[in-house]
């Protein structure tokens, strides 16, 4: 079961890397057309890109994921993780990772079969997870997203979303040394068309899940919301020596366990930045460095709602000083009409 190992990346002027910080991956939002540009001026390898969108074909040898979320605003943009070390990439089936240093970029796509329902896909596809990335070293979760089609529909009488939480749950209770506490942050977002796909982050090292106390712990939900909850934390704090990286999971008008501001996208966006402010409030606690870079992804079930939904955003200083992507995707809860993603890194 031996994984083909891709070539190392192309290490345009190595020898300038010695100063620049280890430990964190840089996140960038990338025009396609831009992209070998954007590697060499910003002196790092390419440890995976994610298009939104058509698919479409890009220069680099490292893992690629297309996920079927139209963007929503501007010319297209691609999501680039890359580091300041080298990167090694391998590929076996339907799994691709890359690693460099102690991280690991893994991705997984999983068809749906019609004799299959999608808890059972997706068991199998977080089992697979971590049959792989065992091996290799990087057995601790740091950050997870997750996209399948269909989202709301039902499937045997059970939604596809619960069904995913099912299976979700029956894999990583059994597999995660200390769960619930060290489920990472995480995505759950509907596509138009296509596989299960989940990518994640992992590492060599433990690192610190935080809760919102604006909001009760997802794995804590009751079951009104389905017959298992969802496996994720709020926030994922990952240290190094020369950086401070918030990974923010998916972010809704959500407050205890229930949705707030049915059928009012502003009033959604609004409650959803106090939720992201008290997060990052929250893990400054740990640290006090001055830079700071945030990029966030908003998903938006209607398309019509981006004008309202960008206006409300642009109140609030963290978003005006932040990189935004506004993508249409379905979300886990119907009534939910704005979900909300980040990376805040202080270095
Ligand atoms: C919520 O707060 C909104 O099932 O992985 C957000 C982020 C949500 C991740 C997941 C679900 C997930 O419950 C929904």
């Amino acid at each position: 079961m031996g994984m083909r190992e891709r070539q190392p990346s192309p290490s345009p002027g190595s020898a300038q890397r010695v100063m620049d910080p280890v430990g964190h991956v840089n996140l960038a939002y990338v025009e396609p057309a831009h992209l070998p540009r954007w590697l060499a001026g910003s002196r790092t390898y390419p440890l995976a890109v994610v298009s939104f969108g058509s698919p479409l074909s890009l220069p680099v040898r490292c893992p690629v994921v297309h996920l079927d979320l139209p963007q929503l605003d501007g010319p297209r943009h691609c999501e680039v993780w890359s580091t300041v070390q080298s990167v090694r990439s391998y590929q076996t089936g339907n799994f691709s990772a890359a690693v460099s240093g102690d991280v690991l970029f893994g991705s997984i796509s999983m068809p749906e079969v019609p004799a299959a329902l999608l808890d059972h896909t997706t068991e199998m596809a977080y089992r697979d997870i971590f049959r792989q990335i065992g091996p290799l070293g990087f057995t601790h979760l740091w950050r997870i997203w997750n996209y399948f089609p269909r989202i709301n529909e039902e499937e045997h009488g059970l939604e596809r979303y619960r069904r995913f939480c099912v299976g979700r749950h029956q894999a990583l209770a059994e597999t995660l040394p200390d769960f619930p506490s060290s489920l990472p942050a995480g995505t759950a977002v509907g596509t138009r068309s296509g596989p299960l796909q989940i990518y994640f982050l992992a590492g060599a090292h433990p690192v610190t899940h935080i809760g919102n106390p604006r909001q009760v712990d997802a794995y804590n939900y009751p079951s009104s919301y389905g017959p298992r909850s969802p496996s994720f934390a709020r926030a994922t704090l990952c240290r190094s020596e020369a950086a401070m990286q918030l990974f923010i999971a998916g972010t809704a008008s959500v407050v205890g366990h229930e949705s707030r501001h049915q059928g009012q996208p502003d009033r959604q966006a609004r409650e959803t930045i106090t939720n992201l402010q008290v997060l990052i409030d929250r893990a400054e606690c740990f640290e006090d460095v001055p830079q700071t870079q945030s990029l966030f992804k908003i998903y938006l079930r209607n398309p019509e709602h981006i004008d309202l939904v960008r206006r409300t955003l642009q109140e609030t200083p963290l978003m005006r000083s932040s990189r935004l992507l506004f993508l249409q995707g379905d979300l886990c809860r119907k009534e939910l009409l704005v979900e909300i993603e980040g990376l805040v890194t202080r270095d």
